[in-house]
């Protein structure tokens, strides 16, 4: 049977936030290129519907837990860790693999990328999976802990925020269409990446509310991977549309 190995999960922990950073060198200048930062130029080839590229993309983030889950020996749900990865890891995966997709109508997305984005999420998916599965360990009460209603409400709100933004940037588009439009509405009214701020909003929640390394160099790489990314998607509606609302900001409402 596995065990905990908490050298194991300081490594991959570290290696998660090394990664974080190298992102944020990478991307900070220049966006990473899929969606509206594609370059017109580029072969039309080595591309794969986005339906089909973010499901296989997403969906180790939520097989690799589930499994994990699954192999262990009952009672499974017994230990708080293995409720919250359930409830909310797989339950926010289950929202971008099985659901998210099917509705898109996002441009075809680079197969270079989609890659790099399903080998990240074999080694998250792993990583969070078996820090809650086999490391964690709560006290009796840590569901009347400020951390963890804290966070759980974080989570919930962001995971809120990030599918209604989700939803009103479908809406800008009828099917076949891939043009752009200013978003408006819901968090639109206040950011540029409104679907950004709230995924940021919920991984930064589950970092509170399980209070463990994983999840903070998660919170961490994700803030450093979508974060400049709603940077440069504001940049690039101030340079297309003449008429985009000027108290709009980037990412973090009246402040950025
Ligand atoms: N997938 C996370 N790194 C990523 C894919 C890219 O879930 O090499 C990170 C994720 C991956 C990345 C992933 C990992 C790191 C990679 C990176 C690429 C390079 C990088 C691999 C795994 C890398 C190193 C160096 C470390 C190896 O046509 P279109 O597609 O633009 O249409 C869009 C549409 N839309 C509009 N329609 C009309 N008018 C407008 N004005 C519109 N603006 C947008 O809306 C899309 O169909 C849709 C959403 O577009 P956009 O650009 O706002 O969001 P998008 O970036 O596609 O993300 C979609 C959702 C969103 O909710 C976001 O929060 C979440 O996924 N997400 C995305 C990325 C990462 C992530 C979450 C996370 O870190 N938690």
């Amino acid at each position: 049977a596995m065990q905990c190995f908490p050298s194991l999960v300081l490594a991959l922990s570290s290696l998660l936030g090394a990664l974080a950073l190298l992102q944020l060198s990478l991307y900070l200048r220049v966006p990473s290129r899929y969606g509206k930062h594609e370059e017109r130029l580029c072969r039309p080839r080595g591309r794969l519907p986005a339906r089909c590229a973010w499901f296989l993309q997403e969906l180790p983030s939520f097989l690799v837990p589930a499994l994990l889950l699954a192999l262990r020996s009952p009672p499974r749900l017994e230990p708080l860790g293995c409720r919250l990865l359930c409830c909310l890891f797989c339950w926010h995966y289950f929202y971008r693999t099985f659901i998210y997709p099917f509705f898109t109508r996002g441009r075809p997305f680079p197969l270079q990328l989609l890659f790099f984005g399903t080998l990240f999420c074999i080694y998250n998916g792993f990583l969070q999976g078996y820090y809650l599965i086999y490391c964690a360990e709560y006290p009796n009460d840590w569901c009347t802990d400020i951390r963890f209603t804290s966070g759980l409400l974080l989570f919930l709100l962001g995971m809120g925020i990030n599918i209604h933004s989700d939803l009103l940037l479908r809406q800008l588009r009828k099917p076949g269409e891939i043009t752009y439009k200013i978003p408006q509405g819901g968090m639109f009214t206040y950011v540029s990446g409104a679907n950004y701020f709230g995924e940021i909003v919920e991984w930064f929640g589950f970092a509170i509310a399980t209070w463990s390394l994983p999840a903070f160099a998660f919170a961490f790489f994700t803030l450093c991977c979508i974060g400049p990314r709603a940077y440069h998607h504001h940049r690039y509606y101030l340079k297309t549309f003449t008429d985009y609302p000027k108290s709009r900001k980037a990412l973090i409402p009246f402040v950025f």
